[in-house]
């Protein structure tokens, strides 16, 4: 009998479907046209390193068309794809100052908006170092046939519908979780095609790595100087085999955490209270997927997903990983957090 190992995305979007047949597509549909702007972003991120013969940024490339920074190239790849879409009203970005509203009557009538940080990892670009690109899809509060309004965008995470990330890294993987799991499927690049390579990823509860920019340590508050005391004092024992693990990129950093147990860290320091990462396109997306997988996000004081944005833009300090890794954190935070 012909049996077959791959599945593709699409495949598989559409085998949940069947699955739930209350279901109308439209979630499917959305995780597809973001499935399409990776493909092509990766295509770009693999070139990007013929830009010196191709052109810098900003010049002209040998057919004449001025070369895109890759950040904006895959911000206008993906604003692009959604708008084409039909399954999505509007659309927030690490790159855009306010919310773009997609504003045509079929766009009005779509149910979901989605948050974005179309290319993180940006002092990495350059290097050849992985980088990647985060997504979250809420339901919109508005009413259906009007425009999307800011409120759509500063929901609690738990309110999530879906949240994913494309990593451009060794190989390009889309990892994207409902409340039904976390799958994460590999492009395969000889048929340009996601297929399921990762199914129903569990974060393990217990972990060995712990991933922060130790650069900042002077300035971290107390409670998390102890905790990375106690890492360091692990790593010196063969047994407890704790490594220090950062490349400076959330979506590499956050991945080999969700895949091997661990702990990701960005916390608040002297110079930026709210630490540096973004709230609403970076931060929440990767907590629901956490939490799917059975981990836990905070940002030092409360669960994540339990916090209401105030603004687009917003930065908090942030925490996640495998739960038993960040248990023992809240209890070193607990005992004293006040910045060095
Ligand atoms: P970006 O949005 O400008 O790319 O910055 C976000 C990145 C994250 O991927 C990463 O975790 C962090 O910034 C690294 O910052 P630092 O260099 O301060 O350690
Ligand atoms: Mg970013």
């Amino acid at each position: 009998m012909y049996s077959r190992k791959l599945i593709t995305l699409d495949e598989f979007t559409i085998q949940e479907l069947r699955n739930f047949p209350q279901a109308t597509g439209e979630l499917s549909g959305l995780l597809r046209s973001i499935g399409l702007a990776g493909k092509r972003i990766n295509a770009e991120v693999n070139r990007a390193g013929l830009v010196d013969i191709l052109g810098a940024a900003g010049a002209e490339n040998v057919q004449g068309e001025e070369v895109q920074k890759l950040d904006d190239f895959a911000n206008k790849t993906l604003l692009d794809l959604l708008n084409h879409s039909l399954y999505c009203a509007a659309a927030c970005s690490e790159e855009n100052e306010n919310v773009i509203l997609f504003d045509d009557p079929i766009s009005n009538s779509s149910k979901y908006v989605v948050v974005m940080d179309p290319l993180d990892g940006s002092s990495n670009i350059d290097v050849n170092v992985s980088i990647g690109t985060v997504f979250g899809v809420f339901k919109r509060i508005s009413p259906l046939g009007t425009p999307a309004v800011m409120e759509d965008f500063l929901q609690q995470g738990k309110l999530l519908v879906a949240a994913g990330y494309i990593l451009y890294g060794s190989s390009t993987m889309l990892v994207y979780a409902t409340r039904r799991g976390v799958n994460g499927f590999t492009l395969d690049p000889s048929v340009g095609e996601f297929c399921l390579s990762h199914p129903n990823i569990q974060c393990p509860t217990d972990g060995k790595y712990y991933s922060v920019n130790y650069g900042g340590y002077k300035t971290f508050g107390k409670g998390v100087q102890q905790y990375l005391d106690a890492c360091e004092e692990r790593g010196t024992q063969p047994k407890e085999g704790y490594k220090l693990r950062y490349t400076g990129s959330m979506v590499a950093d956050i991945h080999r955490t969700l895949l091997k147990g661990g702990i990701f860290m960005y916390p608040a320091s002297a110079d930026a209270p709210n630490g540096k990462l973004r709230l609403v396109y970076e931060c929440i997306p990767f907590s629901f997927i956490m939490r799917i997988a059975g981990g836990v996000a905070t940002n030092g004081e409360v669960d994540l997903l339990e916090v209401k944005p105030t603004g687009l833009h917003e930065r908090t300090p942030y925490f996640l990983g495998s739960s038993e890794m960040m248990a023992e954190l809240k209890q070193s935070m607990q005992v004293g957090d006040s910045i060095a």
